[in-house]
């Protein structure tokens, strides 16, 4: 039987607090490779280059890759330590079948495909193709990615499909549409090097995309002013021009402000507002009325900071404005993202050299996943799933009847609650843990244990594939072929380094397999993982999403091809808009009127304090993978209360003390780290634990109306010191702590 994950707890029990997980067996880091290969970080969006080291068919270690252009051979504590996931004892070496009374057993692949498919096959002929789900994820290369959408539709003949990206990428992905026609970030990193003004909202960039700190860094070297916009005086904050400590979903009334200002002080680019958008009059009217001294009671942040943060923006003659998932894990996160947008369009400074825009992407192929169809409202190319011109394209790609084709699903938070009304039966999951990262987690567990049929495919065991009826053990990035797309829109190689070990398969084979058991092999026969991506080629010719004139040899040739690169003599595309064509109907970029709404968890007596969630630099998202890497968990072995020390002090709270944190959905005991950096009225915490640690037990299920976006971001809760204390101490508690 595969090894089963040992808790946190039992190891902390057994060993106390500061001992390494038991390091892998057979990692002998320094032992002389056999072969060098040159392949991608599989953890955030930068995809940092780096060269795994591998001998007799195991990853040994690990060296800079000093060539990439993005990275240059830096790389962070995450990538550093990722090579000890592959030879990891937990790693899923047999199919496991959840037998009552007998836990999980151990069983033969075929007779896991067999049980796998005959209950696919009882559940949709009882409740309808509908009735079976599919929960994915974007730490898949862009071939699984691909195939997981056309599986979805072509072999399960099911339209609920939708993708952790969900939780992610999506606000951004909304509102870039909305403003461009296309979803990407306008230019590559190096352009920030030269860009005289930087806003950085919502994105604690030092920690979650480290190496993107060295170009902001580049560009402080060469005098650029940086704003920061956050509730926490992040690391970067510390060595910003300026720092807005705003309350937590207040960003739609600061940027309405900024752009009031500009109109006021008509620093505007009226040429570019003329000729290359649409909508300025109507978004202007739309915060006529955000004067300073509003935005300075909404917001919190002072107003003489918010006018010296509009002049520099105003005045600049080359900037870049960048956010990630703090403005956009709301319930108007598409609104954050337009109010951002609609100040860049004024200033007129895109499609520029040292200018630009961009969402930082937060999964390791969070921008290929988003293209490639396994969303529930699209297809390959980044079209519509309700679009019939589009649909007719794809289904010839795929060679069905269109009117064969689903249409649009439920998101992945909807297909949670679908089965609490009966409506879906079974589900499959694969690279998503949904149990610790969606909100309102107690729900997500009844949920699951509602199913009928619940198969997933992970190479660890996750929290939530523990409530599955079979386990199919999966493959790390570095076991199969692949590319992703990186935040800066860099398609690059993912080079197999090894097999997966004895037992486990890739994924593109078990999908495969179940696709052919489910009669649908003839479309699912691919040769190799360049195979899956020549058909993806041809799939996304076309849309707004173009690889066509991206094959394996160029990205060999080039170290990556920026799409779009719509035909084979095509360079790629690292700066956007520089013909100025914007992917609109109308060929002009769109300002739109957004209005600052609060959210929806507002304080109250009840629950005073905002809670905002997100991440610490060790950890990654739901922690199946960094909570399993001795040093990373030695860095932050545990979640904790981030809290200013006038609010503790009020509250007679100390330092480590437990305290209970208590909101609408549930409460959860977590010890105090008492910080000056972080805004008074305003707790956070990092969500990357399960159970009883997660942070997912507090958060609600409110999404955005168009992107369907949870609100990480914002709850009201209430604090309760317990005199109690349960901190192990991790070893970056010195870290901002008084
Ligand atoms: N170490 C590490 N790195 C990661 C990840 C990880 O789990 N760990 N995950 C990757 C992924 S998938 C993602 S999406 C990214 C996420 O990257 P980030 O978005 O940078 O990470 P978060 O910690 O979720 O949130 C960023 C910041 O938003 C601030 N914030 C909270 N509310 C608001 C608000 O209303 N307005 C503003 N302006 N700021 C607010 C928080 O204080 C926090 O500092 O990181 C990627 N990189
Ligand atoms: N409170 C709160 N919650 C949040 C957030 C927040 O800021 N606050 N952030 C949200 C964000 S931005 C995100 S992106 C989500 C992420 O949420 P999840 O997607 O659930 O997080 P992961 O940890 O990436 O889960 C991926 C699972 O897939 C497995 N896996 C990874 N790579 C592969 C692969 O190549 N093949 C297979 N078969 N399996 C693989 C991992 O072992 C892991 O179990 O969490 C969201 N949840
Ligand atoms: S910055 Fe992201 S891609 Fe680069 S090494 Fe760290 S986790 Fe990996
Ligand atoms: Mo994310």
């Amino acid at each position: 039987m595969a090894k089963l994950p040992i808790p946190v707890e039992q190891i902390i029990a057994q060993f106390g607090p500061h001992l390494h997980f038991p390091d892998p067996e057979g990692t002998p880091g320094r032992d002389e490779p056999d072969r060098i290969v040159e392949t991608h970080c599989c953890f955030c969006g930068m995809q940092c280059g780096i060269k795994l080291l591998a001998k007799d068919n195991k990853v040994v270690g690990f060296e800079p890759w000093m060539e990439f252009p993005f990275n240059e051979g830096r790389l962070c504590p995450k990538g550093v330590q990722r090579y000890l996931q592959d030879n990891h004892p937990d790693r899923l070496t047999s199919p496991l079948v959840n037998t009552p009374g007998k836990g999980y057993l151990p069983v033969a692949w075929d007779e896991a495909m067999d049980r796998t498919v005959s209950e696919i096959k009882r559940i949709q002929e009882k409740y309808g193709h509908d009735a079976f789900a599919v929960l994915s994820g974007v730490s898949l290369t862009n071939e699984k990615s691909y195939m997981m959408g056309k599986f979805a539709r072509v072999a399960l003949k099911t339209k609920n499909l939708d993708y952790n990206g969900r939780l992610c990428m999506v606000s951004a992905g909304a509102g870039n549409k909305k403003a461009f026609g296309l979803d990407r970030t306008s230019n590559n990193y190096t352009d920030l090097a030269h860009a005289e003004v930087i806003i950085v909202t919502g994105a604690n960039v030092s920690e979650t995309f480290p190496t993107l700190t060295y170009w902001l860094w580049q560009a402080r070297d060469n005098g650029a002013k940086i704003i920061v916009v956050d509730p926490r005086q992040i690391p970067l904050a510390r060595t910003a021009d300026i720092h807005l400590d705003i309350r937590p979903g207040t960003d739609s009334a600061l940027f309405g402000a900024i752009l009031n200002y500009m109109v006021q002080h008509d620093m505007l680019d009226h040429e570019f507002i003329a000729n290359h958008t649409s909508g300025f009059e109507d978004a202007i009217a739309a915060v006529r009325d955000y004067s300073l001294e509003w935005a300075e009671e909404v917001t919190g942040a002072k107003k003489e900071k918010i006018e010296a943060a509009a002049k520099l923006w105003g005045k600049a003659s080359t900037s870049f404005l960048l956010h990630a998932r703090g403005i956009e894990h709301h319930t108007k996160g598409v609104e954050n993202v337009l109010s951002c947008i609609n100040i860049v369009l004024a200033s007129g400074r895109i499609g520029r050299p040292y200018c630009g825009y961009g969402t930082i992407t937060g999964q390791g192929n969070g921008q290929g996943g988003r293209e490639h169809g396994h969303k529930c409202d699209q297809l390959p190319g980044n079209r519509d799933i309700e679009n019939p011109e589009h649909r007719r394209y794809i289904a010839e790609v795929w060679g069905i009847d269109e009117k064969d084709l689903p249409g649009k699903g439920l998101t992945a938070y909807e297909i949670i609650e679908a089965i609490h009304r009966d409506e879906i039966k079974g589900l499959l999951s694969i690279c998503f843990n949904p149990l610790v990262s969606l909100p309102n987690n107690n729900y997500v567990r009844a949920a699951l244990e509602k199913l009928e049929f619940y198969v997933g495919i992970d190479f660890f065991m996750s929290e939530t594939i523990r409530h599955c009826d079979i386990i199919l053990p999966g493959s790390l990035h570095e076991e199969e072929d692949g590319t992703v797309t990186t935040a800066e829109g860099r398609v690059v190689r993912i080079r197999k380094v090894v097999d997966p070990p004895v037992g486990a398969r890739p994924d593109s084979e078990i999908i495969q397999e179940i696709a052919r058991r489910l009669g649908a092999g003839d479309k699912f026969s691919y040769a190799s993982s360049e195979a899956i991506f020549n058909e993806l080629r041809i799939a996304s010719k076309g849309g707004t999403a173009d690889y066509y004139g991206i094959t394996y040899d160029k990205i060999e040739r080039n170290m990556g091809v920026f799409w779009p690169c719509p035909d084979l003599d095509h360079p790629g595309t690292p700066r956007l808009w520089e013909d100025r064509k914007f992917k609109t109907p109308d060929g002009r970029a769109h300002f739109n009127p957004v209005q600052y709404h609060p959210s929806m968890d507002p304080t109250d007596a009840e629950f005073p304090v905002i809670l905002t969630t997100g991440r610490v630099v060790s950890q990654y998202l739901s922690g199946t993978q960094t909570r399993r890497i001795g040093k990373l968990v030695k860095q932050f072995a545990q979640p904790f209360l981030e809290i200013h020390p006038v609010l503790a002090h009020t509250m007679g709270i100390s330092q480590h003390e437990d305290v209970r944190v208590v909101t609408k959905r549930g409460d959860a005991i977590f010890p105090a780290n008492i910080v000056e950096t972080i805004r008074e009225d305003t707790v956070f915490i990092p969500y990357h634990w399960p159970g009883k640690k997660s942070a997912n037990q507090l958060t609600s299920g409110f999404l955005d109306p168009i992107s369907k976006i949870p609100e990480f971001k914002v709850s009201a809760c209430r604090l309760e010191p317990l005199g109690t204390q349960s901190y192990i101490g991790n070893d970056a508690r010195d870290y901002q702590s008084i």
